[in-house]
């Protein structure tokens, strides 16, 4: 005579049990984590600090291909300010760092600051 298949000892997931009231568990949350805040990198225009210089650092610093650095650039020279780009605000804050000690290097006045995007 054939053994009788062994029971599992533990109920499957979800089986009421006493005194459990009917309760539902909650499987999935939510997710809880919240996009960074980000941050625009903007320089301002002056009237010392050279065009040519400009654009290297938007090239060097923000990636910027010499046609949109150029742009970029133009715009800050016309309209007073322009975005660099947009970063998380430790990232934002190491690039205001390295173009204002690149603009210090060169000697120039070259203002750069961190604004809430
Ligand atoms: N206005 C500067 C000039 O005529 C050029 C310039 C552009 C300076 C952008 C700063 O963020 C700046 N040489």
């Amino acid at each position: 005579m054939p053994a009788e298949p062994v029971k599992p000892s533990v109920p499957p997931a979800g089986t009421p049990t006493p005194g459990d009231q009917g309760a539902v568990v909650a499987e999935r949350q939510a997710a809880k984590t919240e996009p960074p805040k980000m941050y625009q990198v903007l320089m301002l225009n002056d009237d010392y600090t050279p065009m040519e210089f400009v654009v290297m650092v938007l090239q060097e610093y923000f990636q910027r291909d010499l046609e949109t650095a150029t742009q970029i650039m133009l715009k800050i020279h016309h309209e007073g300010r322009g975005v660099c780009g947009v970063y998380t605000k430790d990232v934002a804050a190491t690039k205001v760092e390295l173009v204002l000690a690149a603009a210090r290097r060169g000697g120039h006045p070259l203002q750069c600051i961190l604004e809430a995007a």
